[in-house]
């Protein structure tokens, strides 16, 4: 990237000590934001939050350590945005997993100083290349708030002259101490599709539990509480239009097999995800649009 790039966002956006724009690595520019007692980065390519500090606690976020920091791939942790689709295209398998909009260079749009923390807006839009892998207009905004709960609004628009449908989610990387020892509250008594091959539907008993692969939609729009005995914390999601919730860690074998991923790291990660799948997709008419909320905290 060219550092006139780096140059020029720092001189627009830049807030001395608040809003800084360095490169994380080639085509990867990253904002680190001070504001409301937390730190974060934001990465602009797939304006994916990939780190959010709140006083002298651990990171909120995992982040392999073996992510790819480069365009085209994906990067392993932090909140990566799922959509136009989420997971793969049964119909389409030779398109990306989980959209394209994780692997797209997202415009700065602005910073707001708030009483909680700070603002930031990020912003895409449909292009030849994009109507090649998805025939539609688009435009999509991203807002971040960081502080010491940090929210993901996510606001799609239909500018085209035809109806769009999309499925997507927000795939939050949680950092826990040890995943085998965490449980997560929120969705006893609800179904959920066991997502792994010959996988059915089931009744969730108590808390949630890892202790193997693990890839589940929960019908569950609510509060989760993901409690890390070993961190001594407990991280609260919050989501607005999201009704399902998915599960997953890879565990041993599979994290083995991902490239990405640092080895034994799967330990320290989970993924709770708010989720809009399936019969629950995100139908826009022309001139409409949807916002879709996520909120996570520390307690
Ligand atoms: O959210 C669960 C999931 O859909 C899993 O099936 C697994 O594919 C995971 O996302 C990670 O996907 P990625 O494309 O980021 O490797």
């Amino acid at each position: 990237m060219a550092t006139n790039l780096i140059d020029s966002l720092n001189a627009r956006h830049g807030l001395d000590g608040a809003l800084s724009f360095h490169e994380k690595a080639p085509g990867i520019a990253v904002a680190h934001v001070r504001a409301g007692g937390a730190e974060a980065e934001i990465s602009l390519y797939g304006a994916q939050l990939l780190s959010l500090k709140v006083g002298g606690a651990p990171d909120l976020l995992y982040l392999s350590s073996r992510s790819l920091f480069a365009p085209g791939k994906a990067i392993r942790g932090g909140v990566p945005v799922c959509w136009p689709w989420f997971g793969p295209r049964s119909d389409r398998p030779d398109l990306p997993v989980h959209g394209f909009v994780r692997t797209a260079q997202w415009d700065f749009e602005s910073a707001q100083t708030l009483p909680e923390g700070m603002r930031i807006s990020l912003a895409t839009s449909s292009t030849p290349e994009t109507k090649a892998l998805w025939p539609h207009d688009f435009r999509l905004r991203l807002e971040i708030t960081i502080g010491r709960r940090a929210r993901l609004d996510l606001v799609m628009s239909n500018p085209g002259a035809e109806a769009y449908s999309a499925t997507c989610a927000f795939h939050p990387y949680f950092r826990v101490g040890d995943v085998s020892g965490v449980s997560v509250l929120g969705m006893e008594g609800t179904v959920f599709a066991d997502r792994l091959p010959g996988g059915g539907e089931a009744t969730q008993g108590g808390a949630v539990r890892i202790d193997s692969l693990t890839d589940r939609l929960y019908a569950c729009p609510g509060v989760k509480r993901i409690l890390d005995p070993r961190l001594g914390r407990e991280i609260v999601t919050a989501q607005e239009g999201f009704p399902s919730t998915v599960v997953w860690n890879p565990w041993e074998e599979k994290a083995r097999a991902m490239p990405d991923m640092g080895e034994g790291e799967y330990r320290s990660m989970i993924c709770v995800e708010p989720a809009r799948v399936g019969g629950d997709a995100c139908l826009l008419e022309p001139g409409q649009s949807l916002r879709l909320g996520f909120g996570f905290w520390s307690e």
